[in-house]
């Protein structure tokens, strides 16, 4: 019982079995391509593990799990178009191998197709979920909104950046957790206790996400290396590496974070070696231990046995160690 990648390998042939329904027809290829590459379908399994916690058999929540992962797809499909990424998970993005406009039309098409896919939910649990989509779908929106306007300032703060990464990535993260909650019909403190626990490792998430940006291994990436570099994102490792930094750094730092995106290995190259020289590396390391602990001593509040909890914990651990 509780096993993380029983419940990857359930998703898997739902998602199998989903996809002999060959609709919609003119953006069924994007979909399928995009949907089919793989990833780590994190947030699916956390659909599926948190209604087992809570009570419920994750076949019960396998329509739910499925729609996270399209909603999560939609928003990717459209995050490439934004930051102008070339890979995804190894292979061409969406926009690059049709182009702009068929990005757009298959994400929308997604987002709508996500929320079809409660339709087997009833009353208040459908309500609820349908009810939490339209909430994270407007923070994701909003955190993306974010992360746009904050390439061309250079007055972001860390508390900024934070509740920025926490719209755009964490509250889908605590939305999965709270789903299968939800589906469970587990009490109102649970429900709210399990958002905030997803929430708070959500953001631990991104932080690694920014983290292997820079530092990954282009061997297991599967995205471009320094995509957040070219692109003039102020994440945690910008922002404290500005903050460590002498006189001499930060006007270094500035002048080519002020620059037109454009892919250039020697920028990339000099950034990274000042992110490492500044401590910034390091705190960015500090910062996803110090949420994902923040995350667990939540966990720790929540009215659940400690089995529970440890495959919560262990998962979350292997995530804050991923290489992709
Ligand atoms: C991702 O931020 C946020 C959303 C809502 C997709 P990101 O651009 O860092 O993600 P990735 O590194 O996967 O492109
Ligand atoms: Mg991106
Ligand atoms: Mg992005
Ligand atoms: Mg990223």
């Amino acid at each position: 019982m509780y096993s993380i990648s029983d419940y990857q390998g359930y998703f898997l042939k739902f998602l199998e079995q989903k996809n002999n329904i060959k609709e919609p027809k003119n953006l069924y290829e994007p979909i399928s391509y995009i949907l089919n590459l793989g990833g780590k379908r994190l947030r699916p399994t956390l659909v599926l593990l948190t209604a087992e916690i809570f009570g419920t058999s994750y076949k019960n929540a396998l329509d739910a799990a499925l729609a996270i992962e399209v909603f999560h797809n939609f928003s990717l499909i459209h995050d490439d178009i934004m930051d102008d990424a070339p890979l995804r998970r190894g292979k061409e993005t969406v926009h690059e191998k049709w182009d702009i406009n068929t990005g757009i039309l298959s994400g929308d098409a997604m987002l709508i197709n996500a929320y079809q896919l409660f339709e087997n939910y009833e009353g208040d649990t459908f309500k609820e979920l349908a009810m939490l989509f339209t909430k994270t779908a407007i923070e994701v929106c909003e955190g993306q909104q974010y992360d746009i306007d904050f390439e061309t300032r250079d007055d972001v703060t860390i508390t900024e950046y934070i509740k920025m990464i926490e719209y755009k990535t964490a509250v889908l993260v605590g939305a999965a957790m709270q789903m299968g909650a939800i589906i469970a019909d587990a009490d109102s403190s649970c429900k709210s206790s399990i958002y905030n626990f997803g929430r708070l490792l959500g953001l631990a998430f991104q932080l690694q996400d920014d983290y292997l940006d820079a530092f990954g291994d282009p061997e297991t990436f599967g995205k471009q290396l320094g995509g957040d570099i070219i692109e003039n994102k102020k994440t945690f490792l910008y922002l404290k590496s500005l903050e460590f930094a002498s006189a001499e750094e930060q006007k270094q730092l500035r002048g080519l974070f002020s620059l037109t995106p454009e892919n250039s290995d020697e920028k990339i190259a000099t950034v990274k070696y000042l992110f490492e020289k500044t401590g910034a590396k390091e705190a960015a390391r500090s910062a996803i231990e110090e949420y994902t602990n923040k995350a667990f001593a939540l966990l720790d509040t929540i009215d659940i046995a400690d089995n529970k909890k440890q495959i919560l914990k262990v998962f979350g651990q292997q995530l804050m160690n991923r290489n992709v």
